[in-house]
């Protein structure tokens, strides 16, 4: 049985929260910590009820990035294999909905584990930023690659260049947050979004995610293709007999993910 210390986890009906919990380190990712959120997700993977996943973080701040008095002390080949780049290539590609429910700070691999969420909803006073160039390293968990494709170059640059910190409304004007809320009502804004998500057909959401997640590295045709093939196969699922049914039927679908 895995030990968590620096994660909470909790399943509460069709959400699984993951909530990094290292409030002394500003929620900072250690070597622990990333181990921990992988073993809360293969197992939020396991349980057919899970229909979404929910990053938050414990105190006022999301993630300060990787913990710095470790990167004191990592090598160079330990660098060459981290762990924290492949576990946010695994959090892209996760197989369920991802949201990123973020107060504070979201600061280098912090602001890289809410760019591989699929949704990110965030409080106006939070702060999002890539400072790691004031360390002498570089975004080193998709800031440079996946953040580029979400915000583009030019304002990538801008947050390496000069490592300023943008609030919550600024991050939504650029298109990296997809609901701006108040403080208090964070928790109750981001279970009513992850609700209307839950209540999708879960292969449907699968195979859209691909289609959407990979049409930036392959030529046109191919992504047309793949778009064809998902749905010819969503055309097979049980869900979407449901879905059709119930539409004429004037009545809620009921989806179970087959
Ligand atoms: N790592 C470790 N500890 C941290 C971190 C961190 N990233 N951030 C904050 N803390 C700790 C502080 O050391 C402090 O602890 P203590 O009280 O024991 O000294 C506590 O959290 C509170 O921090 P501050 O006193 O600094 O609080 P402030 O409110 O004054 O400032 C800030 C808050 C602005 C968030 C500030 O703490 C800060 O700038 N933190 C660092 C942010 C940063 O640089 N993040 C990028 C890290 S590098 C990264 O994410 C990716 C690198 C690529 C890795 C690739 C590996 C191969």
């Amino acid at each position: 049985m895995w030990k968590f210390i620096n994660v909470t986890h909790n399943h509460e009906e069709s959400l699984y929260w993951i909530e990094l919990n290292r409030p002394e380190a500003y929620n900072a990712f250690s070597d622990e910590m990333m181990d921990e959120i992988k073993a809360a997700l293969m197992e939020a993977e396991r349980k057919k009820d899970v229909r979404a996943v929910i990053f938050s973080g414990k105190g006022k701040v999301f993630a300060s990035g990787a913990d710095i008095k470790e990167l004191k002390e990592m090598s160079p080949l330990e660098a060459l294999f981290p762990r924290m780049q492949p576990l946010y290539e695994f959090i892209y590609q996760y197989p369920k909905p991802t949201i990123a429910a973020i107060d504070g700070y979201a600061l280098g691999g912090g602001m890289e584990l809410a760019a591989a969420c699929d949704l990110r909803i965030a409080t106006e006073r939070s702060k999002f930023g890539l400072p790691e160039s004031k360390l002498g390293v570089i975004p080193g968990a998709g800031g440079t690659q996946r953040l580029v494709k979400l915000i583009g170059e030019a304002k990538v640059k801008e947050l390496v260049y000069l490592g300023d910190m943008i609030n919550g409304a600024e991050a939504k004007h650029i298109g990296f947050i997809n609901f701006v809320v108040g403080e208090a009502e964070l928790i109750d804004r981001v279970v009513e979004i992850a609700q209307k998500v839950t209540e999708k057909a879960p292969m449907a959401l699968r195979f859209a995610k691909q289609c959407i997640q990979r049409q930036a590295d392959i030529p046109q045709e191919v992504g047309m293709l793949l778009e064809n093939l998902s749905q010819a196969y969503l055309f097979s699922t049980k869900d979407k007999t449901e879905g059709v049914t119930a539409f004429i039927e004037k009545r809620k679908a009921i989806f179970n993910g087959e």
